[in-house]
């Protein structure tokens, strides 16, 4: 190793949605150093702190390497708390997960065994794309996954009005000249639903080029601190907030249907169902006044382009399909679907979404809440119970895959509990966590720097067209793998089980994920089929003379290792439509039937949510060195100041007597936990926030580093009770919470 030359290679952080290029130095099998790639046409240098967690990543001794065992020390105590793992080879360890996995179902039918299935998959091109592989094995209806903690609101809306799950508009934010952020916070998140690379600096250039950057947040936030202007609004509140907003527009005929009308011809009839909520009557259970509320919508509607975004804090709280819903109108009805600087669908180069199903909406409840699932997924927020009640189609076992739900999904110590019951669970994960300590066996894949990689979910939510392929940095282990190695593995030995044939298997361990994305990329708009592809657009074709580029092939993108712009995104109705109509399904009875449990929740007789009356309310928070649950056993990830604070208004420190620094003890209908107080007017009065990730004090975890300085689980308060009707996601924004100074 030590004769080893220096070399650097391009990738991509894959941490968070942004996409960043990096440029990562090596020799031999060290990574030296990780910056930003200058050269990428699409971050331009821009990394985030973050990065270089990818570099501690792969040096973290607690890193497991190789799979392992759990072997009980203690046949009385919970598993989970009194273990030690065993190394063992990856035969034996597929072997043993397959017939256990089998035995189960053989016994108790396919749905014994559930999956969850964690937000790092969809950073990975091998669990998206081959990872399916084995949950298709499986069989099993009970599937979960983070999506129901997070974006599952946009997957409905974009379903039922665009025909795809996957077809979601991305602000056109380097075009727009308005910017409405409702409950997003690009800056500590660097973006999400919009892949954003440097979203400082394309914030500020909207202001500089005259534009106006509108935040509207129960926070302060960092990003409300870099705009224009900035609204307190009442968590859970922002469906009537743009019930009133869409009010406004027919009050004042400010909308502007016209292009969007030949898609959506029933657009207008929008006017009936908001005209009950004028700014007046909404105003004192938002937060904003009447008139800042009209001024709102006249400054949106004066700009030359406007874009309304929502994002974790519209949806996921008590009405986020509504809220999500009623952006979208608010978007159409002022013009600026499909228009540049409005809300836009991107071009990507490799498109799975023509080759993937639409995603089924409805159709199965949840065996014992009777929750809807949706693309074949139940609302994580019922998991617990369907572990924990018995009967037929009880949950035995549990498949987890870069996942850790015992510390992202509401409820987290029942969760904790209902794990300790299973016959048996199997976790893809490199590390031993909250989640994965639970499990029989732990299958753990190379990390991000190790594989190579093409971003199959965040390219088709890019700001811009572009198209990168990375290759791995480094050589791995051979008996190291890689997530799509692992699934598929699984999947043959269990279809083999099942006696069912495995000869088709040959064709994919040849072709790889890669494989897939070199045809994906041959067929799309750039690549060799791109006269067909664009044929198929006509609209496109018309619009955008300018597409830049045909032939675009896995090995012209090797050949260009910063990625090769694809140009700005292009207006593309109606060939984004996926209904065979070619239409926007309004479906104003689906959606607006959800307006009854607004007028209950907000008009009914209990009027609990009146400034007066209202209990104090917990919302979350990101910080920019964090990644969910699993970048605190990274020393320069965590080092300084304690960030796992409650934060609260000094209004509400004098109310309960609490002071900077003080012990606080939070409650809330399902669980207590005691946390450091933060008094901060950042923060609206009658909200608290605790940043979610945290809580790392669990007995069996190996996160050495991570466990001096834990933290509490702000889960462990969220109620897995409280979920959003139309689409079973969690309420973690908006849960009532009563404090108390710990004395
Ligand atoms: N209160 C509250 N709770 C929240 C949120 C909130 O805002 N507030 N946010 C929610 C959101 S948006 C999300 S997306 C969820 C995330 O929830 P989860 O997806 O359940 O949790 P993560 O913390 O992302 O855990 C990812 C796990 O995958 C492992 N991992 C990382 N990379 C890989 C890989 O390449 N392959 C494999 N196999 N494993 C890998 C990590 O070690 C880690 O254990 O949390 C949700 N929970
Ligand atoms: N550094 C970092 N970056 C990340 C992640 C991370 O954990 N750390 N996680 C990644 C993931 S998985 C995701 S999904 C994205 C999320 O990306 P964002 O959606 O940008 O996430 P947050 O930073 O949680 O911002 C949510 C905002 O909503 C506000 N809010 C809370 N409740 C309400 C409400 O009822 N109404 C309104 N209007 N606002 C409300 C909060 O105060 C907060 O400012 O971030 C991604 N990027
Ligand atoms: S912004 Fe996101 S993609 Fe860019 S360096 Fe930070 S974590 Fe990585
Ligand atoms: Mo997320």
């Amino acid at each position: 190793m030590s004769n080893a030359e220096q070399q650097l290679h391009y990738s991509t952080c894959t941490l968070c949605e942004a996409m960043c290029g990096i440029e990562v130095a090596t020799k031999g099998r060290q990574i030296l150093s990780i910056k930003g790639d200058k050269d990428n046409p699409f971050s331009q240098g821009h990394i985030c702190p973050k990065a270089s967690a990818l570099k501690d990543l792969y040096d973290d001794p607690d890193r497991l390497k190789r799979p392992v065992k759990r072997v009980r020390l203690d046949r009385e105590a919970s598993a989970s708390e009194d273990s030690a793992w065993e190394e063992i080879g990856w035969d034996e360890a597929f072997d043993l997960v397959a017939s256990k996995l089998h035995h189960i179902q053989r016994a108790h039918g396919n749905n014994a065994v559930g999956v969850y299935l964690g937000n790092p998959n969809a950073h990975n091109m091998g669990s998206i794309l081959f990872g399916p592989y084995f949950y298709r094995a499986l069989k099993s209806h009970n599937r979960y996954s983070a999506t129901s903690v997070d974006q599952l609101p946009h997957h409905i809306v974009s379903r039922r009005l665009f025909g795809h799950i996957s077809q979601i508009p991305i602000p056109d934010i380097d075009h727009t000249q308005h910017f409405m952020i409702i409950g997003g916070n690009p800056l500590a998140s660097n973006g999400s639903i919009m892949t954003v690379p440097n979203v400082k600096k394309r914030l500020k250039s909207i202001q500089k080029r005259g534009g106006k950057v509108v935040v509207i947040d129960p926070k302060r936030s960092e990003t409300a601190d870099i705009s224009c202007e900035h609204h307190f609004i009442r968590p859970g509140s922002d469906a009537l907030l743009l019930l009133a907003m869409l009010h406004v527009l027919f009050e004042k005929q400010l909308h502007k249907a016209d292009e969007i009308l030949p898609y959506a011809e029933d657009i207008k009839a929008v006017e009936k169902y908001v005209r009950d909520y004028s700014p007046q009557k909404v105003s004192e259970f938002t937060g904003i006044s009447a008139s800042q509320i009209t001024q709102l919508v006249l400054d949106f509607c004066n700009a030359e382009s406007a874009v309304c975004y929502g994002r974790m804090g519209a949806s996921v709280q008590a009405f986020g399909t509504l809220t999500q819903y009623l952006i979208m109108l608010f978007n159409m009805l002022t013009g600026n679907l499909d228009k540049r600087g409005g809300m836009m669908f991107t071009q990507p180069a490799a498109d799975v979404l023509p080759v993937s199903g639409k995603g089924s909406m409805g159709g199965f409840t949840s065996r014992v809440r009777g929750l809807p699932a949706f693309a074949g997924e139940y609302p994580v927020a019922c998991l617990a119970e369907e572990i924990l009640t018995p009967g037929e189609g009880q949950i035995k076992a549990m498949v987890i895959g870069a996942g850790n739900p015992v510390v992202t999904t509401p409820n987290a110590e029942q969760l904790d509990k209902a794990f300790d019951e299973l016959d048996f669970m199997v976790a893809v994960d490199f590390y031993i966590t909250e989640t994965s300590r639970h499990a029989d066996v732990i299958l753990p894949p190379v990390t991000a720097l190790e594989r190579d990689h093409y971003d199959i979910v965040f390219h088709n939510f890019a700001v811009r067209n572009f198209a990168k392929y990375s290759e791995a940095v480094v050589d791995i282990d051979e008996d190291q793998l890689t997530d799509w190695q692992i699934y598929l593995s699984l999947a043959e030995r269990l279809d083999a089980l099942n006696g069912k044939g495995t000869a088709h298997y040959a064709a994919l361990w040849d072709k790889q994920p890669k494989g897939v994305v070199d045809d994906l990329l041959q067929a799309g708009l750039y690549g060799r089929g791109a006269n067909e592809s664009r044929d198929a657009q006509p609209n496109l074709n018309q619009t955008s003379p300018d597409i830049p580029l045909e032939g675009l092939s896995l090995e012209m993108l090797k050949a260009h290792p910063h990625g090769i712009d694809l140009g700005p995104l292009q207006p593309s109705l109606p060939h984004a439509l996926f209904h065979e109509d070619k239409k926007i399904h309004l479906d104003f009875d689906y959606f607006m039937a959800d307006l009854d449990r607004v007028n209950t929740h907000f008009f009914g007789k209990a009027k609990h949510a009146t400034p007066q009356n209202q209990s104090v309310v917990l919302i979350g928070r990101r910080h920019i060195k964090t990644n969910n649950s699993w970048l605190h056993n990274s020393t320069r990830m965590v080092k300084g100041n304690n960030r796992c604070t409650l934060q609260l208004h000094p209004d509400d420190g004098a109310k309960y007597g609490i002071a900077d620094g003080d012990e606080v003890s939070v409650k809330s209908r399902v669980g207590r936990l005691t946390i450091e107080a933060e008094i901060t007017d950042a923060i609206m009065p009658g909200v608290v926030s605790i940043p979610h990730g945290w809580g790392h004090n669990k007995k069996g975890i190996k996160l050495s580093v991570a466990s001096q300085n834990p933290g509490v689980n702000t889960n462990i308060l969220t109620d897995d009770l409280q979920v959003d009707e139309l689409s079973g996601n969690a309420v973690l924004n908006g849960v009532p919470v009563e404090l108390e100074k710990v004395s």
